[in-house]
């Protein structure tokens, strides 16, 4: 996903352009608004950390970017691409140094294993939105 603030900044554009040069093939892609119950269902996982609250409300501030992306290697390769989850640890030339500003804001999601890419890719899309 590109997270509401890479969107509301106007960095769509720039973000798929280092996704496509980095040879990732898009298979299905869509600009939507996450509800709070979207929101709170897909991060699930992180209910119970102090930040949930934030985090639910930072990402459904505004539309996002769902993108279902195919690669070798393509969980490891995408974090690698992405850099650190905060942005000032985040290595030069990744997307969340260039792009990213905070902890909470940054700019992008990735999945951390090929078993949520599956369920986080059924939660954005239905099979015949991809391709
Ligand atoms: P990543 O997105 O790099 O896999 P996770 O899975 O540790 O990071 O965290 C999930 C999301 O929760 C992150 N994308 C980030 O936006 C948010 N988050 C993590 N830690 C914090 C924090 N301390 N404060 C605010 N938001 C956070």
């Amino acid at each position: 996903m590109l997270k509401p603030d890479a969107v509301e900044k106007g960095h769509i554009g720039a973000i798929l352009s280092k996704i496509n040069a980095a040879g990732f093939r898009i298979v299905a892609m869509k600009m939507t608004h996450m509800t709070r119950r979207d929101a709170e269902q897909f991060y699930a996982v992180h209910s119970e950390r102090p930040f949930f609250g934030e985090l639910v409300e930072f990402m459904t501030r505004g539309p996002i970017v769902a993108a279902i992306l195919e690669k070798n290697n393509a969980v490891e390769d995408f974090r690698t691409l992405i850099g650190s989850t905060n942005p000032e640890n985040a290595a030069e030339g990744t997307i969340r140094k260039l792009f990213a500003t905070s902890m909470g804001e940054n700019a992008v999601h990735g999945s951390d294993s090929d078993e949520n890419a599956a369920i986080e890719g059924a939660f954005h899309f239905s099979g015949r939105e991809m391709f």
